[in-house]
This record gives C-alpha cells, structure tokens and sequence, in this order.
C-alpha cells in the first residue's frame, strides 16, 4: 500500500465548478454511472474505510466532493449519471456541469472511470470516454465489483473492454478491481502514480519559469 493515499482527507464539497478549490496543483476525477463503485473506490484507493460516502441508494453523491492528498494533489469524486430516476432536465444539467468542469479545469490530470464490470460501457460511459478525448484528459477505466464474477468471466469482461478502448483514439487503460475483496488496488496506485508524477515535474518546471 503507497502510504501517500493514505493520507487523503476531505477538504470541500461543492455544488458547482464555480465554487471548487484553486485550479492549482493536479487532480484526479472518479466518473461514472451512479452506483458503479466511485466512492467505494475512493476508499480503497486510500485505505479509508469511510473517507468518502458510499451508499445503496444511487445518486448519493451530488456534489463534486475534493480529498485532498498533499498541497498539489487531489481526488474529485464527481457525481454519478444515469441514474433512471434522475429526470432529463437534472441529467442535461449533469451533463453540462460535467462538460464544463472538464474543460475549465486545468490541474485535472486525468479521469478514473469506474464501471460495474457486470455492465460496462453503457450510453453514458462512452459519452465520458468522447469526452475525455475531446478534452485531452488521460483514462484510466476501472472494471469494479470483481468480486461478483467468477475470475474467468471478469478476464472476458477485461479483454472486451480492453478491445473497445482499442478504438478510441487516445491511449486509455483499464484494469480489474474490488473495493469489497482489496483487489486491483496497487495497479490503480501505479497509474495514479504515474499521472500525479510525471505531471508534477512538468509543473515545477513551468513555475521556474521568470
Ligand atoms: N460487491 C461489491 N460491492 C461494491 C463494490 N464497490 C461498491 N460496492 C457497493 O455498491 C454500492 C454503491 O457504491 P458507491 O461507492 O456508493 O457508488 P457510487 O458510484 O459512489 O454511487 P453514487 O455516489 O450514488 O453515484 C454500495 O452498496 C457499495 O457497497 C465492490 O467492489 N464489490
Ligand atoms: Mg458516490
């Protein structure tokens, strides 16, 4: 366990992108549709039991909730979509709240998409995936609630998925994982290492500009 995760804590829950903490440092957003694991998968990640809110009622999180690492790194647990009970006029509202936190926000390394790996890629996630792309953010899909499946049917669903990104023109990984069994949790602390290194030297090197 990478013992910085640990360290997270919440800082700010906010309604809007308007409200959010200084664009300063990097971020990492957890998408996806509502009830996928987002929360759960925060929690794992950092070895926190109840660090961010899970629940069974879907649409649990609203708000965009920031967990703090360091001064220059943060998690976002985004509000969950597709919610069926949602109405259209909240989910377009989503959407565009979505939309424009992604472009606006210039820390946002990259997204941690999660996805229930008894049914990935709905309507939704490509649309994030689209997304994502168009916005130039780097992402990372996280098949969760491996625990379900048997060990050979989530390696189908791996290799399914994996083959779907393969169309997408930017690189895009993905990975198993289970909040509930700890699994999948140390190849999620690489890519999330990867993405909160590699940039941080790309900014100190900026900020040493005169
Ligand atoms: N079996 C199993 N259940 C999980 C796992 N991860 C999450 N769950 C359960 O799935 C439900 C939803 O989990 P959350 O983490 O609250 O989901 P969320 O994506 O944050 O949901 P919203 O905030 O409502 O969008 C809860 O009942 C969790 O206990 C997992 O890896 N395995
Ligand atoms: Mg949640």
């Amino acid at each position: 366990m990478n013992k910085v995760y640990r360290n997270a804590r919440f800082l700010l829950s906010v309604p809007n992108v308007d409200l959010a903490p200084a664009d300063m440092g990097l971020e990492i957003a957890f998408a996806g549709r509502s009830n996928a694991g987002k929360s759960s998968a925060i929690n794992a990640i950092t070895d926190q039991k109840s660090l961010a809110r899970t629940s069974k009622t879907p649409g649990r999180t609203q708000q965009l909730v920031f967990f703090e690492i360091d001064e220059q790194k943060r998690f976002v647990d985004l509000p969950g979509y597709g919610y069926a009970k949602v109405p259209a006029r909240v989910q377009k509202q989503w959407q565009q709240f979505t939309e424009r936190y992604f472009q606006k926000r210039i820390s946002l390394r990259g997204v941690f998409l999660i996805m229930d790996i008894r049914r990935p890629m709905t309507a939704f996630d490509e649309q994030m995936i689209n997304w994502c792309a168009y916005c130039g953010k780097s992402l990372h899909v996280v098949l969760t609630k491996s625990d379900k499946l048997r060990y050979g049917a989530a390696k189908t669903a791996l290799l399914d998925v994996g083959r779907q990104l393969d169309r997408i023109s930017v690189p895009t990984t993905v990975q198993i994982f289970s909040a509930t069994a700890k699994t999948g949790i140390d190849d999620a602390h690489a890519v999330l290492d990867e993405w909160f290194g590699s940039s941080a030297e790309n900014q100190s090197t900026t900020q040493a500009e005169p």
